[in-house]
C-alpha cells in the first residue's frame, strides 16, 4: 500500500525553541521503517519545506495519509492540513498521531480526520494498514479514536507497550532531501536520535509521563551505537530523560567509545538530581563530543515554588547539577518557569539567582496548562476559545496577577538578561564569529527574530489578539 506521512508546518515558531530548532520527524521515520519490510511504499513530506500537502498528495496518490501532531500548538494546523488532503483526495484515509494527539485527542476529532492514534506508531500503523488492506473492521485495531457514523469511539487497549527494538533504525533516507535544512542554533545539519522513551517522574506541568504511564523504555545498545555510527556529527538526543538508568548509560558510553564514535556536538535533556548524583557518568560521556550541551529544567529558584509542581528535586540539586556539569565542561541550557501569578519580588528572586549562578544561557517559559495534564483540567474553564497556536509557553493565556502590562515588562526584562539579547553581554558579532561564513545570513535572521522576545509590546500585542479571538469564539457560541 502507498502511504504518505506529513509533518505539518506549525506556523508558530516565533518564540522559545521555535526559531532555533528545526529537526527531522523522527517518529515518522520509525513508522516508515516498520512499513517498508512489509512491502509497503512510504513517503515522508516535511511541510516546513516546499511543496505543500496537496502537491504531495497529487504526486504520491496515497491510500493513507498519516499526519503527525507533536505539540498542542499544532492542533489547528493539523486539522487545516487534513482539510487540504481531503480536498485533494476525498477517498484517502486520514490518520493523525504523535504526542499531542495521544495526550488529548478531542481538538482533532473533526470531520476531516478518520482516526487518531492513541499509542506509538511502529506496531499500530502496520496493523491499521493491514486491516484497511484486508477489509477488516477498524474497530478491531487497538488504540485508536475512530470516526464512525455514530460518532467518535475508542477501540480496545493494546496488549503491551511497543518494544523499542521492534524497529531498530529509522528510515532516515526518506528525509535526506531536507537534511541541510535541519538545524539547532549554531549546528547545521543536525540529526535527531532516540535512545530511550518516557519518564518515570511526575512533574505537574508535563504531559509525557501521563501519556506513557510513567514508563521508561530503552533501545538496545547495539541499535543505538549503529544509529550514532551512521548519522552526522551534530546530534540532538530526543529522549525525554537522558541518563535515567546509570548502569545502562555507562555501558552505552563505553560501547560508543569502543566503536570510535566522536561527534562535533551532542545535546541531551536530563534532570538536576540525576546529574548531581552521577558525576562519573558525565565523565564517561564527555569525550564522545567536542561540545556537549544539556537541557535542564530548573523550573524555579525557590524550594517553596518547586514543591508546588511535584518536581521531586530541589534548589540544592539544581546547584549541584550545575557544578557537576561545569566540572566536566558541559554547556548548561536551563529552563525556568514563570507563573502568571507572580509578584514583582518573584521576578527579582529569579534574576538574582540567574546572575549569581551565571545561568544566562537559560530559557524562560510561562507556566502553561498543556492538554493531557491535570493542570489543564483545572484551568479548562478559562481556556475556552483560546487558539491552540498560543499554547507555545510564551503566550499569556489569561490576565496575570500584576496586570498584563507590568507582567510583560518584567517578562521581557527577564529575557533581556539572557545571552540571547544581542544588546547585552554577547553581541551579534560574537555570535557571528562562532559560525562559518555561509551560515551568517541564517544566524542573523534567527537572532533578529529572537530580539522580539526582549520587547514587552510583542507579548502585549499577542495577548490582545488572543483576547479578541476568544471574544469572537464566545460571541459565535452565544449567537448559534
Ligand atoms: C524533538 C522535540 C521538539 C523539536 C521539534 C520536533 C520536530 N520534529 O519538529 C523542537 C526542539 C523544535 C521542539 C520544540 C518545542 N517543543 Co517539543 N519535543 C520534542 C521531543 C523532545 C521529542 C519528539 C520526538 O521526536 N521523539 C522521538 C520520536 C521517535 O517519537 P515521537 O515523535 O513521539 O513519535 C512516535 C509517536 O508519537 C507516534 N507518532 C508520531 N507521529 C505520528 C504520526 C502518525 C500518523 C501516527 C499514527 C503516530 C505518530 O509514533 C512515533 C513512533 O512511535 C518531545 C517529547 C515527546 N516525548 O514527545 C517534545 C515535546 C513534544 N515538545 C514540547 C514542547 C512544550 C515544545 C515547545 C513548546 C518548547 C519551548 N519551550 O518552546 C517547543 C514548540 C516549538 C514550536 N513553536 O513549534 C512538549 C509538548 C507538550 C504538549 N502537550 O504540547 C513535549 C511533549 C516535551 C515535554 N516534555 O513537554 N520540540
Amino acid at each position: 500500500m502507498n502511504i504518505l506521512f506529513l509533518r505539518p508546518n506549525p506556523g508558530n515558531e516565533q518564540f522559545g525553541l521555535g526559531p532555533f530548532f528545526r529537526v527531522e520527524p523522527l517518529g515518522l521515520e520509525y513508522i516508515a521503517a516498520a512499513l517498508l519490510p512489509l512491502g509497503h511504499t512510504a513517503t515522508i513530506a516535511d511541510l516546513r519545506f516546499r511543496p505543500d500537502a496537496a502537491t504531495w498528495v497529487r504526486r504520491t496518490r496515497p491510500r493513507i495519509v498519516g499526519i503527525s501532531c507533536l505539540h498542542a500548538l499544532e492542533y489547528d494546523q493539523v486539522v487545516a492540513t487534513a482539510r487540504e488532503v481531503r480536498k485533494a483526495s476525498p477517498e484517502t484515509f486520514i490518520l493523525v498521531g504523535g504526542h499531542a494527539a495521544m495526550a488529548f485527542s478531542s481538538p482533532l476529532e473533526q470531520a476531516e480526520i478518520d482516526a487518531i492514534a492513541l499509542d506509538d506508531g511502529e506496531a499500530l500503523v502496520p496493523m491499521l494498514v493491514s486491516a484497511i488492506d484486508s477489509g477488516t473492521p477498524l474497530t478491531e485495531v487497538p488504540a485508536l479514536r475512530l470516526r464512525t457514523k455514530e460518532g467518535w469511539i475508542t477501540t480496545g487497549s493494546p496488549e503491551q507497550r511497543t518494544h523499542l527494538d521492534l524497529v531498530p533504525l529509522p528510515a532516515r533516507d526518506l528525509v535526506a532531501r531536507h537534511r541541510s535544512g535541519y538545524h539547532c542554533l549554531l549546528f547545521k545539519p543536525v540529526w535527531l536520535i532516540e535512545t530511550a522513551r518516557g519518564c518515570p517522574f511526575r512533574c505537574s506541568f508535563c504531559s509525557v509521563w501521563q501519556v506513557y504511564d510513567r514508563s521508561y523504555r530503552e533501545r538496545s545498545i547495539g541499535a543505538v551505537v549503529e544509529d550514532f555510527a551512521t548519522t552526522g556529527d551534530s546530534i540532538f538526543v530526543a529522549d525525554d530523560l537522558f541518563w535515567n538508568n546509570p548502569a545502562r548509560s555507562l555501558e552505552l558510553a563505553q560501547a560508543l567509545r569502543t566503536r570510535g564514535i566522536r561527534k562535533k556536538w551532542i545535546l541531551v535533556q536530563s534532570r538536576t538530581d540525576l546529574i548531581s548524583r552521577n558525576s562519573e557518568l558525565l565523565e564517561a560521556w564527555r569525550p564522545i563530543a567536542k561540545d556537549f550541551d544539556i537541557f535542564l529544567g530548573f523550573e524555579y529558584a525557590s524550594e517553596r515554588a518547586l514543591s508546588d509542581i511535584s518536581k521531586d528535586a530541589g534548589v540544592k540539586e539544581s546547584l549541584t547539577a550545575v557544578d557537576v556539569a561545569r566540572s566536566h565542561r558541559y554547556g548548561i541550557n536551563g529552563n525556568f518557569l514563570i507563573d502568571p501569578q507572580w509578584q514583582e519580588e518573584d521576578f527579582h528572586e529569579l534574576w538574582d539567582f540567574v546572575a549569581k549562578h551565571r545561568l544566562q544561557r537559560s530559557g524562560f517559559t510561562l507556566l502553561t496548562p498543556l492538554p493531557g495534564t491535570d493542570m489543564y483540567q483545572q484551568n479548562a474553564y478559562r481556556l475556552q476559545g483560546i487558539p491552540w497556536a498560543d499554547f507555545d509557553m510564551h503566550h499569556l493565556l489569561w490576565e496575570p496577577q500584576l496586570g498584563a502590562e507590568r507582567f510583560c515588562e518584567l517578562y521581557a526584562e527577564t529575557w533581556r538578561r539572557s545571552i540571547l539579547n544581542t544588546a547585552g553581554d554577547k553581541k551579534l558579532i560574537d555570535w557571528l564569529r562562532q559560525v562559518k561564513p555561509l551560515q551568517i545570513p541564517y544566524m542573523i535572521r534567527v537572532l533578529r527574530r529572537t530580539q522580539a522576545m526582549m520587547k514587552p509590546d510583542t507579548y502585549l500585542r499577542e495577548y490582545a489578539a488572543t483576547r479578541a479571538q476568544r471574544e469572537t469564539s464566545h460571541n459565535c457560541r452565544y449567537s448559534s
